[in-house]
């Protein structure tokens, strides 16, 4: 998250997350002889909670530092930094990044069997990005020397089937789709039987955020879901949700919603390039323990950042 150019709520632009709470003094003399006064920290919970911190993390983070700041264990702003860093990775429970990345992606969409396909449930609510995100994932994996199939489950949207074969015939991945209006699940059944036939490594369902029928959208991708279980031990082994980054609180009702339908794996923060709020992260972290495992970064298939919580806190605070 840069910061640059963005205008947040009439904040003069240019002005970093970082920059506005050094800008709250909070180091200062005063503070340390007398405390942090309460315009400060209210001052502070509201640029968290701007920064789309959410309630949880904002409300922790303040309480923590005042009570730091009390018993004297923030005097300086390398020290508030420190504070801030620290305290915003034991709330994010993405793990640590070892090794070198396509080494990591090779391991990243492997079953834990040994077995193929890994399957992988694209999910998330309409126009988050999830099918430019199926193609990024692709991307990745081919990258990592993988063979994989994507699959196409939107038979309603107009042009979602085709948005999808675009990707598959730019990136050279298998594609599977289904008859315009046709039953999404069937989609799913034969999306894992051809990526079985062809021994395919992944396969990735890319999936509708919106039904244009009576039929609950829950339902429909847990149908999926059960298909691609019945076809593959152990599908889908990952079930990653898709959330637009910009979208502040909605984002942490679409995961508290998602959550109840499926046992989540993961997160992917889109349009990560478009936001100077980059709190997102630590509030679906904080609220809903899932972690983050990737950030869309722009529109292009290389645009797919693995989520790592020391660069994330380098870009957060500066
Ligand atoms: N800047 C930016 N744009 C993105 C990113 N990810 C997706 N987009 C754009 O967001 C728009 C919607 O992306 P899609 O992948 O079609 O979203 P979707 O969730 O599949 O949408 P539906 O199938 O309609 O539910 C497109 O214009 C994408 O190019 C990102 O990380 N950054
Ligand atoms: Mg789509």
């Amino acid at each position: 998250m840069s910061g640059e150019g963005m205008s947040l709520r009439g904040e003069p632009r240019g002005r970093s997350l970082w920059q506005r709470i050094v800008d709250l003094s909070l180091t200062d003399v005063s503070v340390l002889v007398k405390g942090i006064d309460d315009d400060s920290i209210e001052e502070l919970e509201r640029i968290l909670l701007e920064a789309d911190f959410g309630v949880d993390a904002s409300m922790d983070l303040v309480q923590e530092l005042e009570s730091a700041a009390r018993r004297g264990k923030v005097k300086t702003e390398t020290e508030l930094r420190e504070f801030l860093s620290d305290r915003i990775r034991e709330i994010l429970t993405s793990p640590p990044a070892v090794g070198d990345e396509s080494s990591e992606d090779a391991l990243e969409f492997r079953t834990p069997a040994g077995s193929r396909p890994f399957v992988i449930l694209v999910l998330g609510v309409n126009g988050t990005g999830k099918t430019t995100t199926a193609a990024k994932l692709a991307r990745r994996a081919m990258d990592a020397g993988l063979q994989v199939t994507l699959a196409a489950t939107d038979t309603f949207r107009s042009g979602a089937q085709e948005q999808l074969r675009i990707w598959a015939d730019r990136l050279g991945a298998d594609f599977v789709g289904g008859q315009p209006g046709g039953d999404p699940a069937a989609v799913a059944f034969d999306a894992a039987q051809a990526a079985a036939a062809r021994g395919a490594d992944v396969l990735i369902i890319d999936t509708a955020g919106r039904l244009h029928t009576q039929t609950n959208l829950m339902e429909e991708l847990r149908k999926i879901d059960r298909v691609v279980g019945r076809q593959v031990e152990g599908a889908p082994h990952e079930r990653l949700l898709v959330v637009d980054s910009t979208a502040g609180q909605n984002v942490l009702n679409q995961v508290q919603e998602f959550g109840q339908g499926f046992p989540l794996n993961g997160i992917v923060l889109t349009k990560y390039d478009g936001t100077a709020r980059g709190g997102t992260a630590v509030a679906v972290s904080r609220q809903f323990g899932v972690p983050v495992r990737w950030l869309g970064t722009g529109e292009s298939e290389a645009d797919l950042e693995r989520f790592d919580a020391n660069r994330y806190l380098e870009k957060l605070l500066g």
